[in-house]
C-alpha cells in the first residue's frame, strides 16, 4: 500500500510554518482531481482521467493569524481513487487529516446524496478535524439539478463551510482551500507540524 504518512513528504526546512494534511472526499468524477489541479497548478481538463491510487498534492497559502502575523500554511492534499470503497483503505487514507473537502457534482443529486456519508466516515476517523463543503460544477447552469438550499443544510448539519465551485472557470476553488488554511491554523488543529521538524 501506498506510504500515506504526512511526514513522508517534501519537508522545507528553510520555512517557518505548518504543513497540514487536507482530504478530498467524495463520489467518482465529482472533481476532485480536477479542484486539486485547479488549485495547486491553474490547469483544467475536459477529458476524464480516472484516478489510480492515491495522489497528493501540497500549496502553500498565506494567512493572516489571528495576532496579525502573516503565516505560511502549506496544505498536503491527498486525492483517492476508486479504492475508497474499501473501508480500511478510506480510514487510512482519512488519518491523521486536519481537514476534509467533501464534494459533489450539482449536476448528479446521488453525488450529494451521498456526501453524508463520506461525512460519518471522516467524522469517525477525524472527530475535531475540519470540514469544508464543495458544490462544484456550478458552470453547468443549464444541468444544474441541486439547488443552492440543500447545500446549504448540508453545511448546518455538518457545521462545515460551504462553496459552489468550478473547477473548469476556477471559481471559488482557491477560496475553499484558503479557508481550510484559516480555519486549520486558527483552531490550532494539533495535527499540524512544523516545517522544520
Ligand atoms: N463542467 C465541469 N466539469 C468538471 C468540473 N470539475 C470536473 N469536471 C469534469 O468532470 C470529470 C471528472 O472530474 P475528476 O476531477 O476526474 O473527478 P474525480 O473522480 O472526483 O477526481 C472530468 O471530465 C472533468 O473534466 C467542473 O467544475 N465543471
Ligand atoms: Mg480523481
Amino acid at each position: 500500500m501506498t506510504e500515506m504518512q504526512p511526514s513522508a513528504v517534501d519537508v522545507d526546512d528553510t520555512s517557518t510554518g505548518f504543513k497540514y494534511r487536507v482530504v478530498l472526499l467524495g463520489e467518482a468524477t465529482v472533481g476532485k482531481t480536477s479542484l486539486l489541479r485547479r488549485f495547486t497548478e491553474n490547469v483544467f481538463n475536459e477529458e476524464y482521467k480516472q484516478t489510480i491510487g492515491t495522489t497528493f498534492a501540497s500549496k502553500d497559502v498565506a494567512v493572516v493569524g489571528e495576532d496579525g502575523t502573516k503565516r505560511n500554511v502549506r496544505l498536503v492534499i491527498w486525492d483517492m481513487g476508486g479504492q475508497a470503497t474499501y473501508r480500511e483503505l478510506r480510514r487510512q487514507f482519512m488519518k491523521g487529516a486536519s481537514a476534509a473537502i467533501i464534494a459533489y457534482d450539482v449536476t448528479r443529486p446521488e453525488t450529494f446524496m451521498s456526501c453524508n456519508n463520506w461525512f460519518e466516515a471522516f467524522r469517525e476517523t477525524c472527530p475535531d478535524a475540519a470540514v469544508i463543503v464543495a458544490a462544484n460544477k456550478v458552470d453547468l447552469e443549464e444541468e444544474r439539478i441541486v439547488p443552492v438550499e440543500p447545500g446549504w443544510m448540508l453545511r448546518d448539519w455538518f457545521q462545515a463551510d460551504y462553496y459552489e465551485t468550478s473547477a473548469k472557470t476556477g471559481a471559488k476553488v482557491a477560496d475553499v482551500f484558503t479557508k481550510v488554511a484559516e480555519i486549520v491554523l486558527k483552531r490550532g488543529l494539533g495535527r499540524g507540524s512544523n516545517l522544520a521538524t
